[in-house]
């Protein structure tokens, strides 16, 4: 039986004839061939891998550069932020913004829920100003050094200024510290805003509790960045936390603490309780119509959608469910925004962590390009052309 089979495959597949490409035909209305000719082909378009690795196949733009900056403005921002030695779990989101960068390939065209094709708005211009510098071996230069990436990159002139003349940026982490360089920015731009803080942890807690014991300079950590920005004066008391579920180290002294900086709670359970309209609902009414800032530790998804981060806690929610509350947000006026905690080495084959981070990033990018916020600039140009 087996002989009789080989013997038939060599019979009918002989001759070479069978590897060749089919013989050109015409083609019908319906197909549109690469090449009009016999020699040429495309090689610009076409291709979601061609290129350089940038997100979503977004244009790179050195933001550091005055001379390249300055020719080719921008409305909003990606900007990578690979630091990780501030953590207290698993290092390795330094290479996040590679990571986020890589599951962001496939994203773009028209979006199924809202109808829109954020990559082709009317009136943004989307760049990725690839990553900051920052040194490995020291976290206060390196710190020194993201927020000075963060204020020469927010500072450029946007794109277009009929709509607003400061540029907004996205933020690709990185462990969460990187998220305390980018308020300071902010501040500048905007004032003081409100956080709305996805997260599996609080990260109020204060630099005494968590690290700070061994050195001043142990205190500024991933655990800590928000009780940091609350003392700088950088957000507002009505911000909000989203998603927790992580352990505390002192039940009341944490809480007390947490609302001293601000934030008010919805746990990763609450969700079960009041359903995603419930938990949008108490996210907008915590917020009102003050500006705010998004940040996203990927852990506020549970370890089976986001397995690669430093600090996982079992009990998040999924993928689509976090999805649906950020697009849920539409309307807020949204400053700025990051995805912090991804490091892509524990990741799986399938990818699940980055291409999670990079949706979450799109999500991120459709509510700034649906409400464009007036900066403090902008404020002063009004200011400045209605008096006499
Ligand atoms: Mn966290």
């Amino acid at each position: 039986m087996k002989s009789t089979l080989i013997l038939s495959l060599i019979m009918s597949g002989g001759g070479v004839a069978g590897w060749e490409f089919p013989p050109k035909t015409d083609y019908t209305p319906h197909q549109h061939p690469m090449s009009d000719g016999e020699e040429d082909v495309d090689i610009i378009t076409g291709s979601q891998f061609r290129g350089l690795t940038t997100f979503g196949n977004l244009p790179y733009v050195n933001c550091f550069i005055d001379a390249e900056a300055e020719t080719k403005p921008y409305d909003i921002a990606i900007l990578g932020a690979p630091f990780d030695t501030s953590v207290t779990g698993r290092p390795g989101a330094r290479f996040g913004p590679h990571g986020i960068r890589v599951g962001s390939q496939r994203l773009g065209g028209v979006d199924i829920f809202s109808g829109e094709d954020i990559f082709h708005n009317d009136w943004a211009t989307i760049v990725d100003c690839g990553d900051a510098t920052l040194t490995w071996l020291d976290n206060n230069v390196a710190l020194r050094q993201l927020d000075k990436a963060h204020k020469v990159a927010s500072s450029r002139r946007a794109s277009n200024t009929t709509v607003s003349h400061t540029p907004r940026i996205l933020t690709l982490g990185g462990d969460h510290t990187t998220t305390l360089s980018a308020l300071r920015s902010t501040f500048e731009r905007w004032g003081a805003v409100s956080v709305i803080h996805f997260d599996s942890h609080i990260d109020t807690w204060r630099p005494d509790v968590l690290g700070g014991g061994i050195s001043d300079y142990a205190g500024v950590n991933h655990g800590t960045f928000l009780h940091i920005a609350h003392e700088e004066g950088l957000i507002r008391n009505t911000s909000i936390h989203a998603g927790i579920r992580a352990p505390l180290l002192h039940l009341k002294g944490d809480l007390k603490n947490d609302k001293k900086c601000g934030f008010d709670i919805v746990t990763a359970r609450d969700l079960d309780k009041v359903g995603l309209d419930g938990i949008i609902g108490a996210i907008k009414k915590r917020v009102g119509d003050s500006m705010v800032y998004i940040s996203v530790d990927i852990d506020v998804l549970d370890p089976a959608f986001a397995p690669a981060t430093g600090t996982s806690e079992p009990g998040g929610w999924s993928t689509r469910e976090l999805l649906t509350i950020i697009d849920g947000l539409r309307g807020l006026k949204v400053i700025g925004a990051d995805i912090v905690e991804v490091a892509p080495v524990y990741d799986n084959p399938g990818e699940t962590t980055i291409l999670a981070a990079a949706q979450v990033g799109l999500s991120l990018l459709t509510l700034m390009v649906d409400v464009p916020v007036k900066s403090i600039a902008d404020r002063q140009m009004e200011k400045k052309l209605s008096s006499p």
